[in-house]
């Protein structure tokens, strides 16, 4: 396959400026006329071949200004439908093409899911519909006519506004016809034809306009959108008050279905959802699904300004639209729930997806500059590590500035379709800010590692830094230039008051923010009376990492005293992870394990704190994931011997504070169930408190559990229970899961999670337990969400079975891979990326790992999408 290089960017040779569909549905024949309005851009000259894509397409019917066309006026391959002798003047093409939804297992274009007919264009999936321009610099105004059988798909969407609509006389079928106004690229087109149920609610937008708000989903589920809507209105309001975005069509729809790729999909005024981000009730929802789904929900919906109104350019500009709107999405987030609980957890997604996601053979830049297939790039990287930046321009320019800059953004470039350079300008402009430097956060890879020694000098009173700041060489960028990076600091006295210095030099500072602009920097700060306990990167803000050579000592001061609650959590996981990683050193040369008892009390501490938010101490008590250790481990991982080091830990504290976590496990909130903050968070302060009783070693531990399961009257608590009695392997383990099967078989989400705790079990047969299940009656490797609920959960959330040391786990995940990859390129791609820290291993790991890679890059007929992530892994 070609790559495709951000560097070879040309406009478009001609324009589109309508586009009329009629889309006749039938299960196995759907037939679509495209009318195409086009006319020569400026500075194109005539007689240039027009160069439309299409993937897999059958063409029926060919015309110009209604002249069908003789075959010699244009050529099919594959992929391109290219036409000669084009008209000079403006002209409307007319295309006939015929497709079969219900073949189309790859999900992108226009398929089915359990009946209902939807589609999936972002980023190439219109050309699987009808022959394009397929780029998102093309806006065109859609007008979409849709035709089906009345009993099979009583129910026509497309986006914008519903024009006309009515019965064929005569014949069993109806239509309906919808009108865009907005002119969008074609990523952004959908409809859907089923038989669907909705529930309906009304917003009055700032200008008092009053909008339809309908969630389409299977009969039956309408009593599980109440959240979905609920999140769909409060940020709809947020968005005006935040951002000043209103919305800009009478009507706004969701349609959530089964059987989806990714999570969403923003098309315009169509919103297509997975359906685990719309369903939710107490009984099959979890606290965290819960969330995700406020957050998802605002996502897309804010994508409406933030990627719709204005768009990228380019697919090279992803970021311009998904960092951002992630930014936007985690500040809403932030806003409805706790801010720093809420920056805790997206840090942690950051670390444990991007970072190792960076450090590896798929790092990119934000901004890539070069592709082979676009769909492997919606990534941690463009998604939150792009969020990252946004929030350090913000960090940057104050909130003023940021929002002046966004301003400028949103009134200079509504239409358009642009660039990530035009986006800097607008906040460099709007706040006569050089951003020059700053740039380059879109144009190098890796994770900036930023090594800080301190020495004070108790005779000047002189506190001096000595900053470094460099990027490891990644394949295709052997070196890098250094960063602007706002470090937010304190200086902490031994009270655990912050300590103000009487000046500061070696470094640009705004308020308690340094910049640090140079590869080494020298900065002092004067005038401290005595020796600080220093408090660096504060609400993680700039995504690098740390080095600070600090002691136990001050690790754990700052663990109880920090005033900044994010480094409050970050000082105690450093701790953690300091301990964790000598302990499996010592695992692997087989010598005794014993936690540290400093470290077991500081997480008593944590716990038996009444002053803290209970989520706050529920994340606080989470140790550092196997995950987040091997990627701290950096070279000659070995997943049994983090896995001893952290159950030694898990152990130690149970043990040591069981009667705390005994008593903090039944704290639970009474009367109704509430998925608000604070209600999830005692929740999962309980459970986290549950969890280390299991690990306690008292003999009353079952009993426990299993009652914490009986008498569970949520998914949060039932989850919970059930995932300790599965994980430790506990003879009743057995017998909760078939209640929790029976109870909840007819509601396939409830189900992942059933999947998805028996996948993730470290028992020493997890994979046989695993390989057992995809033959299961309820294993289906047609659906995305049961695939990545059993095999990928596997893969990323069970390290010790996955890397089996026979590199069995390995060949089974390969197995699927090859096996996947024929039916759905992009969930078999996904899956394959958590190869990607293969070299990282001990060697008899990482040379199962690369036997597993070689025979899948060897495999007969494999997809651009996984040749593209095996390649890169290998190279
Ligand atoms: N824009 C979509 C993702 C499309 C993925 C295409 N492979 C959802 C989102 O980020 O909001
Ligand atoms: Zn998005």
């Amino acid at each position: 396959a070609v790559a495709i290089r951000l560097e070879d960017y040309a406009s478009a040779p001609y324009r589109i400026d309508t586009v009329d569909l009629d889309i006749q549905l039938n299960p196995r024949a759907a037939t679509i006329t495209a009318r195409l309005a086009i006319s020569r851009q400026d500075g194109t000259p005539e007689g240039t071949d027009l160069v439309l894509d299409g993937d897999a397409l059958e063409l029926f019917g060919l015309a110009i200004d209604g002249l069908p066309l003789t075959q010699d006026r244009y050529t099919v391959t594959p992929d391109k439908l290219t036409l000669n002798e084009v008209p000079t003047h403006p002209f409307v093409l007319e295309i006939v093409t015929r497709i079969n939804p219900d073949a189309n297992t790859e999900l992108m274009g226009l398929y089915r899911s359990s009946g209902t007919y939807c589609t999936q264009c972002e980023a190439e999936g219109f050309r699987c519909i009808t022959y394009f321009l397929d780029r998102p610099d093309v806006l065109s105004v859609y007008t979409t006519r849709i035709e089906a059988r009345k009993g099979e798909a009583p129910v026509l969407l497309g986006n914008g506004n519903l024009i006309q609509s009515g019965d064929l006389p005569g014949t069993d079928r109806h239509f309906a016809v919808w009108h865009d106004p907005h002119p969008k690229p074609s990523y952004l087109f959908a409809m859907v034809a089923g038989d669907l149920a909705h529930v309906a609610d009304t917003f009055v937008t700032s200008s008092g306009r009053e909008v339809d708000l309908k969630i389409y989903v299977e009969h039956g589920r309408e009593n599980r959108c109440a959240w979905a809507m609920d999140s769909l209105k409060r940020s709809m309001k947020w968005d005006e008050e935040v951002f000043g975005c209103e919305y800009d069509l009478d009507i706004f729809n969701i349609v959530a279905v089964s059987d989806f790729n990714m999570g969403a999909m923003e098309n315009k005024g169509l919103n297509i959802f997975n359906d685990k981000y719309v369903l939710a009730d107490p009984e099959t929802a979890t606290d965290q699904d819960y969330a995700n789904i406020e957050a998802v929900i605002a996502h897309e919906y804010f994508h409406n300004w933030t990627g719709n109104r204005i768009t990228c350019r380019d697919w090279f500009q992803l970021c311009l639209k998904e960092g951002l709107t992630v930014f936007r999405d985690q500040e809403f987030s932030s806003n409805m729930r706790s801010r720093p609980v809420k920056r805790i957890s997206d840090v942690r997604l950051l670390k444990s997806h991007q970072f190792p996601e960076d450090a590896g053979p798929l790092a990119h830049p934000v901004r890539p500059r070069k592709y082979t297939e676009i769909n492997n790039f919606y990534t941690a990287t463009v998604y939150e590590k792009g969020a990252e930046v946004v929030r350090m321009l913000k960090t940057l320019l104050g909130p003023d500035g940021f929002r002046k800059g966004m301003d400028l953004y949103f009134e200079r470039h509504d239409g358009e379709a642009t660039t990530i350079e035009a986006f800097l300008a607008c906040f460099s402009e709007a706040t006569s800010t050089d951003l020059g430097q700053f740039a380059r956060w879109y144009e190098q890879a890796g994770t900036p590692q930023v090594d800080v020694k301190s020495q004070y000098n108790a005779a000047s009173g002189d506190l001096t830094l000595e900053i470094n700041q460099m990027i490891s060489p990644l394949p295709g960028q052997p070196s890098s230039d250094p960063s602007v990076i706002p470090l937010r600091f304190g200086l902490i006295g031994p009270n655990g008051d912050d300590m103000p210095p009487s000046s500061v030099t070696g470094a640009k500072v705004q308020g308690d923010v340094l910049i640090l602009e140079d590869k080494t920097q020298s900065v002092t700060f004067s005038g401290l009376p005595s020796k600080p306990v220093l408090s660096l990167l504060r609400g993680f803000s700039a995504p690098v990492q740390l080095e600070a050579h600090q002691s136990a000592d001050d690790l754990l001061f700052l663990a109880r005293q920090d005033c900044d609650p994010f480094n409050r959590w970050q000082a105690l996981q450093t701790r953690a992870t300091q301990d964790l990683i000598s302990l499996a050193a010592k695992a692997v040369a087989n010598q005794p394990l014993k936690a540290d008892p400093q470290l077991v009390d500081a997480f008593g501490d944590v716990l038996t704190n009444e002053d803290l938010d209970p989520a706050f101490r529920a994340l606080a008590l989470q140790l550092p994931s196997e995950a987040d250790l091997a990627r701290d481990t950096g070279m000659n991982v070995d997943p049994d011997a983090i896995s001893a080091a952290r159950s030694t830990l898990r152990k130690a504290l149970g043990s040591a504070h069981a009667n705390a976590f005994k008593s903090a496990m039944s704290n639970r909130p009474t009367g109704t169930f509430s998925p608000d903050a604070a209600n999830a968070g005692q929740r999962a302060l309980a459970n986290q408190a549950l969890g280390y009783y299991a690990a306690s070693g008292e003999n009353d531990i079952e009993a426990v559990l299993t009652n914490a399961f009986d008498r569970a009257d949520n998914m949060t608590d039932l989850i919970a229970a059930l995932t300790l009695l599965v994980h430790d392997g506990l003879p009743s383990a057995e017998q909760r899961l078939e209640a929790f099967r029976k109870r909840h078989e007819d509601t396939s989400l409830a189900m992942d999670k059933w999947f998805m705790v028996q996948a993730t079990a470290a028992l020493a047969d997890g994979l046989e337990r695993v390989k057992a299940l995809t033959a299961h009656p309820l294993f289906d490797f047609a659906n995305p969400n049961r695939v990545r609920s059993l095999v990928h959960a596997f893969a990323t959330g069970n390290p010790t079975q996955f890397a089996r040391i026979d590199g069995s786990g390995f060949e089974f995940v390969a197995d699927n891979v090859i096996a996947i990859d024929q039916r759905n390129p992009q969930v078999a791609s996904r899956l394959l990326t958590c190869f990607r820290s293969w070299r990282a291993y001990e060697k008899t790991r990482s040379a199962h790992a690369e036997a597993q890679l070689l025979r899948i890059s060897s495999a007969e007929k494999l997809s651009r999408d996984s040749r593209d992530i095996v390649e890169r892994c290998l190279q």
